[in-house]
């Protein structure tokens, strides 16, 4: 844990007792702040209360002694509308920040800058965050990974000179965090997201762009007319970076991708970096993008092409996404169950050929429609779930589809037929284009479960 010693003996206000707050709560409470927590749901405020931690209702708090308001990152702050707490805080002049904001200011106590690597983007985050933290252990570091992609940040090793702090951000934390400074900011893509929680896609870029015009060293990926545009105004502005592209091979300084290659560009000059050919967990264009962000971002630590090589070879994925499971005979089988709308499983239906897609569950917004384009991927689908009908439809007359109600019976039926089919590698493709709350808590639980069926085929 990060003891918040910036806040010791201040009194702060607390919200949200989720994973992020609760760990907040003690860090700020371990740093000798006097908090006073509280959640709009009984259970996280008796849950926080038997674990020590003071909560009283703030509707009935004097706000005027507060220093600082921490709310946690999924609590509006904004839109669609200010949260109630946030419009107390607002009124008492109080100021209102995220944890992060908190890890920054710890770091900041050090006499020496620590290395801190933030990473962000619409898409791709987490597998990002993922393989800089893996890649970091590869050279010899000490890594403490963690923020968005599910370790709240002050549960994490304090910063020191020694030791990597590798922090997927989401919009939500960057938007709570007013002096963030990571030493490298990662930005990978821009595409509309979350803009109930933002107002306008102008804003969710605009705070993103805060996040690498504060770093020392900004990487950013200049492949959509967003962050292309934030690259250009830091570049005038004199900002210290790296350009990453996996369209624009011709950029003269920074990170390009050449077939399966990473290449570094300096001045024009290119050397290979490493090769993508093979490693089953970077498959996918997207995965060369994210690679090429996070080899950027090691910058001169990863001049040593023989450890990049190997730790992108060995990079084991992340679980739920586009994660080889098993494999049987010819027949691969992929669980990219956090596809839980369209635009995720169209990256994983663009990465194979004759797919035997798993698809169905709570159908979002569009359904399947967007994906008509890649159908001829599709050797066959198993339909599950609620979106059983509506899929069926956009399906019909394109693709051979059946109903198969669950994920055990999908993973039978698509494993009988992909075993007949002739192709050389066919691929039984959990990527469902759902969320899972029909027939699961999560989408974990959902990938769990195709694990399961996977393994209980004859000859897995
Ligand atoms: N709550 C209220 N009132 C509200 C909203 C929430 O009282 O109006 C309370 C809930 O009752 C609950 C708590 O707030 O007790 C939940 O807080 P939270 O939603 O901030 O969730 P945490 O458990 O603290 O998890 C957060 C991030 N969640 C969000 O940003 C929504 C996690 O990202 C992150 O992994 C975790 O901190 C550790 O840093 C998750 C996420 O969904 C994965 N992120 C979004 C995304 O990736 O798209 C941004």
């Amino acid at each position: 844990m990060i003891p918040a010693t910036t806040f010791k003996g201040k009194m702060v206000a607390l919200f949200g007792l989720g994973g992020s707050g609760l760990v907040t709560a003690k860090a700020l409470m371990a740093g000798g702040a006097d908090v006073t927590a509280w959640d709009d749901n009984e259970k996280s405020v008796a849950n926080a209360r038997a674990e020590g931690v003071p909560c009283h209702d703030l509707r009935q708090a004097d706000w005027s002694q507060f220093a600082s308001f921490v709310l946690s990152p999924g609590v509006p702050l904004t839109h669609p509308e200010p949260h109630w707490t946030v419009k107390i805080a607002k009124a008492h002049g109080v100021e209102i920040i995220g944890d992060i904001e908190i890890f920054c200011r710890e770091r900041r106590l050090l006499k020496q800058k620590t290395p801190f690597v933030a990473i962000t983007g619409t898409n791709g985050k987490s597998t990002t965050t993922a393989l800089i933290a893996h890649l970091y252990r590869t050279l010899g570091f000490q890594v403490e990974m963690g923020g968005n992609i599910g370790v709240p940040v002050l549960a994490l090793a304090p910063p020191a000179p020694e030791r990597v702090h590798v922090i997927e951000l989401s919009t939500f934390q960057i938007d709570l965090t007013p002096t963030l400074d990571p030493y490298i900011g990662v930005l990978l893509n821009l595409t509309p997201d979350h803009i109930d929680r933002h107002g306008t896609m102008e804003r969710y870029a605009a705070i993103k762009e805060r996040m690498v015009a504060q770093s020392d060293i900004a990487v950013i990926a200049l492949d959509d007319p967003y962050t292309f545009a934030i690259a250009e105004r830091l570049r005038k502005a004199g900002k210290p970076g790296t350009s990453v592209s996996m369209n624009n091979p011709a950029i003269s300084d920074g990170v390009t991708i050449d077939g399966s290659r990473l290449v570094r560009k300096v001045a024009g000059r290119a050397m290979t970096i490493a090769d993508l050919a093979g490693i089953a967990s970077l498959r996918g264009k997207h995965n060369a993008q994210n690679a090429a962000a996070a080899v950027a971002a090691l910058g001169a630590h990863g001049f040593n092409h023989e450890l990049v090589q190997k730790g992108l070879s060995t990079f084991p994925g992340l679980a739920h996404r586009m994660e080889q499971v098993g494999k049987r005979g010819r027949v691969l089988f992929v669980n990219d169950s956090k596809a839980t709308n369209a635009d995720a499983a169209e990256k994983a239906l663009m990465s194979f050929r004759d797919i035997y897609w798993i698809a169905g569950g709570k159908a979002k917004e569009g359904g399947i429609a967007p994906l008509k384009p890649l159908f001829d991927r599709i050797a066959k689908a198993y339909l599950i779930g609620a979106a059983t009908d509506d899929f069926a439809r956009t399906l019909d007359g394109l693709v051979a589809y059946e109903r198969c109600g669950t994920i055990d019976n999908a993973v039978v039926a698509a494993a009988r037929d992909a075993a007949a089919s002739a192709a050389p590698e066919p691929v039984v493709l959990l990527s469902p284009a759902c969320a899972s709350y029909d027939q699961f808590a999560n989408f974990e639980q959902r990938g769990e479960a195709f694990r399961a069926a996977v393994a209980a085929l004859p000859g897995a």
